[in-house]
């Protein structure tokens, strides 16, 4: 079986295997095994003398129970949230992949997004990884691990070059000028005009 852009959650098996069960050859690709739970292998079970699970760009959090039974193998990049899966692959990860709630964040299914800051943002490798993610969203720059890509909703603060731009109306003016330095707050100052100016006999005799 091979499963790829796929997010496991939530699932509660009475023996063993809350997310996956298998005594099949399984090969996950950016999939988030997350928050399943059993008394025997939570996130993923594996029969004994039965197939091997080869992990790529995945994440595995059961924090209920253990994220595996049994040492699986590594396509290199995962999260191995509490280290049961024992994986030794280039760029595997022991730690907290920092996941926010199933929810709908785009796309026609729910997924896990990522936390700012999660270990996961551009820890995968771009081998035989998906163009995009499991709602359809392109991989940014270097993949991230699990079914989700990190992506800003919003704004970020930018920032600007110090400088200043001038003008004139009718003579009076105005200027305004903006800082740089870590934020987008800009400084205006406004020379108001003289509402009579132009009545003033000089300019506008009949005014
Ligand atoms: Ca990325």
């Amino acid at each position: 079986m091979s499963l790829t852009n796929v997010t496991l959650s939530g699932n509660i098996a009475t023996g063993s295997g809350g997310g996956i069960w298998t005594s099949q050859n399984v090969t996950a690709t950016n999939v988030t095994v997350a928050f399943n739970d059993a008394s025997s292998g939570a996130g993923i079970f594996t029969q004994g003398g039965g197939g091997t699970i080869s992990l790529r760009n995945s994440v595995l959090h059961n924090p209920a129970g253990v994220n595996a039974n049994r040492a699986m193998a590594s396509l290199g990049n995962n999260i191995d949230s509490d280290g049961t899966a024992a994986l030794t692959g280039s760029g595997d990860l022991v730690a907290d992949p920092q996941l926010a709630a199933l929810a709908n964040y785009g796309g026609i299914t729910p997924t896990h997004a990522l936390f700012a800051g999660s270990p996961a943002i551009n820890a995968g490798t771009s081998v035989g990884a998906p163009a995009t993610d499991q709602r359809g969203a392109s991989r940014l720059g270097v993949p991230d691990i699990g079914a989700f890509e990190y992506t800003v909703i919003g704004y970020e603060p930018f920032n600007y070059a110090a400088g200043s731009f001038n003008g004139a109306n009718g003579g009076s003016g105005w200027a305004a000028g903006w800082s740089n330095g870590g934020s987008s707050t800009m400084i205006a100052a406004t020379g108001l005009q003289d509402p009579l100016a132009q009545c003033r006999p000089a300019a506008q005799p009949r005014c």
